[in-house]
């Protein structure tokens, strides 16, 4: 009797020893989680409200961001053909977007989440300029931002306007903040004129305060845990300077996909380039969350140490506008004693826009002014190859580089070569005979990755597209081998003009050969181009079918039911027959 009371009191005792033990230990593990929706609470936040779900329903499609470039009216396609001259994406959807998306997917290797980050990390200054940004893209690279850093790591975000000219875009931007209360975190300033990316950064980087700078291109989407080890690496190596995976998203679809592990590299053109790892870099799980050593970083997003990055020689204020400031800030970090890596736990998306939306003033091609300073600061002999790619540079003006050469000596970095040899022993030279090529390429895996690489098609159906109610199929104007043919109504005849493949990315391709674009404002067959968006297709049924085209967020029709009338993309009605089909399946 004595004994079981005792048992009784042991359980009882263990039990409640257990019990604080877990309650402690949820407590001290969700410590940055109550920091986290503290800020959530502190920051409110407006969505986009999709009230409209009706209209959609006979596309049968679930998921919200198809539904996102959805065209009702004539405002929506000016919306997003807008957007895609002044942006190179597809505003439309970014504005319906809003100002946060909630759910990206983590893209990271399952065993960064297992990751326990130090609480007491260096704070960081977030620097964003930009320049005539669409809005809601930079409220999501804002709020993204406040939302996915811890509370006690972010110092503050330096947003630069660097002299943006689009209508009221400060004023927008600036009430913005007030609307959200976000004053006290973030520091708008513009610039007094159009300075270009390079001394815009510079401008925000000597306004910023904290041990860390971050700095991100305006329209990105940080994902989970992004930061810690950014600043974990910084913080304990002062001379590295690491960057993120730099996930896609799709500018036709704002789709958010995983970018594979890759590393920078650049070519003679001096252009920046991803380059595989390795051979052998990816074996063991583990290798999949090691620091990548890169000889270059893309420049749009990378951490530094505030200090250093001053001490380094920050950018070369001469450079204009955009393009050469990556490779710059690259070769002088390792040739001066630092370092670059890139950090695969850290993810954030950026939009891989379809062009360049801006140019610079008096239209200078800033590329080649920026490339020829840094040409001739850091690539002593190795500039010839350079030039002699470049020969139509001969003339072309590229400033005072004295204080740039004497920042080199200044610092006692080492020489090009050096680099070369060191940390990029893979590039090809020009002047590599066939042995030396050979022995470099086994170096890595080739060919190198591109986000646009080339893939197997997978089919998974073949069809004719019929117009229902009639006896017309969707035909080729000038026969299914010829790009950008037009495509127009004619009798259903089941041979290579008329029969379309359906693959696992939703493209339509015609005798497997072209895939149905919507690219270009009316449909047409043009190169499969892997990347989706103008070239995907949804539809619900294979009887009476809308077929939806995601990037142009209209519907496969014809004006009229006969023959050779033209296919168009149109509005998607419900009460139209002229926008219905049948996918009639060959066996
Ligand atoms: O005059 C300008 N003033 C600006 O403030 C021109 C641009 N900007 C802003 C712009 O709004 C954006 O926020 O500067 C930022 C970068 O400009 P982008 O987005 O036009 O550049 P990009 O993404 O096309 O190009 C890449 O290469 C550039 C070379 O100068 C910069 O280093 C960019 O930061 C860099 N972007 C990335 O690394 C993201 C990943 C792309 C890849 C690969
Ligand atoms: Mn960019």
């Amino acid at each position: 009797m004595h004994n079981y009371k005792f048992f009784i009191f042991g359980c009882i005792f263990t039990s409640l020893t257990w019990s604080i033990s877990l309650f402690m230990y949820w407590k001290l593990n969700s410590k940055h989680i109550d920091l986290y929706s503290q800020k959530q609470i502190l920051y409110p936040r407006s969505t986009y409200d999709y009230t409209n779900k009706q209209e959609l329903k006979y596309l049968k499609s679930h998921i919200r961001l198809e539904e996102l470039g959805v065209i009702k009216t004539d405002n929506d396609i000016y919306i997003r053909d807008k957007g895609y001259k002044d942006h190179g994406f597809n505003a439309l959807i970014s504005l319906r977007l809003g100002d946060y998306r909630e759910h990206l997917p983590d893209t990271r290797h399952k065993l960064c989440s297992y990751l326990k980050y130090d609480q007491n990390l260096p704070e960081a200054s977030i620097i964003i300029c930009f320049y005539n940004e669409h809005p809601q893209a930079l409220f999501r690279t804002i709020q993204s931002v406040i939302r996915r850093t811890p509370y006690n790591l972010l110092h503050e975000v330096i947003l630069i306007d660097d002299y943006s000219d689009h209508n009221n875009l400060h004023e927008t931007v600036n009430s913005y903040i007030v609307s959200q209360n976000l004053q006290n975190i973030i520091h708008l300033k513009k610039t007094n004129k159009r300075e270009g990316l390079i001394r815009a950064r510079l401008f925000g980087a000597k306004l910023a305060t904290s041990q860390i700078l971050i700095f991100l291109d305006s329209h990105v989407e940080v994902n989970i845990d992004w930061i810690q080890p950014l600043l974990t690496r910084v913080r304990d190596n002062r001379t590295q300077i690491i960057a993120p995976i730099i996930d896609i998203i799709q500018p036709d679809t704002f789709d958010y996909k995983s970018s594979p592990l890759v590393r920078g590299g650049f070519n003679w053109g001096l252009h920046f380039k991803w380059d595989s790892l390795p051979k052998g870099s990816l074996i063991t799980d583990e290798d999949f969350i090691k620091p990548i050593k890169t000889p270059t970083i893309a420049g749009g997003l990378f951490a530094v140490d505030r200090e250093y990055f001053s001490e380094i020689g920050e950018y070369d204020p001469g450079m204009n506008i955009w393009g050469g400031e990556n490779l710059e800030l690259s070769f002088r970090v390792w040739m001066c004693g630092g370092s670059l890596f890139i950090e695969p736990c850290s993810r954030v998306g950026h939009v891989f826009r379809k062009h360049r939306p801006y140019s610079a003033p008096n239209n200078e091609d800033t590329m080649a002014r920026n490339s020829l300073r840094l040409a001739h600061v850091w690539l002593d002999d190795f500039k010839k190859f350079f030039i002699s790619k470049r020969l139509d540079l001969i003339n072309i003006k590229y400033g005072d580089i004295t204080e740039r050469k004497e920042l080199r000596k200044k610092l006692g970095c080492k020489n090009f070569e050096w680099y070369l040899e060191n940390v990029y022993p893979e590039i090809l030279l020009p002047t590599d005979n066939i042995e030396n090529v050979n022995k470099k390429l086994k170096i890595v895996d080739r060919p190198a990755f591109q986000p646009w690489n080339k893939r197997i098609r997978n089919y998974t159906a073949k069809f004719l597209i019929n117009l229902s109610n009639s006896k017309l199929c969707v035909h080729p104007l000038n026969g299914y081998q010829t790009k950008n043919s037009k495509l127009v109504l004619r009798p259903c005849i089941q041979n290579m003009e008329q029969i379309w493949y359906k693959t696992d990315k939703e493209e339509l391709v015609l005798a497997k050969l072209l895939c149905l674009d919507s690219s270009s404002g009316k449909p047409v067959i043009s190169k499969c181009n892997e990347i989706g968006s103008t070239q995907r297709w949804k539809y619900s049924d294979n009887t009476e079918t809308a077929l939806y085209n995601l990037a142009a967020g209209t519907c496969l029709s014809v004006n009229i039911k006969k023959v050779n009338a033209e296919i168009v993309m149109d509005i998607c009605t419900n009460e139209s027959s002229l926008n219905k089909w049948n996918l009639i399946e060959i066996f």
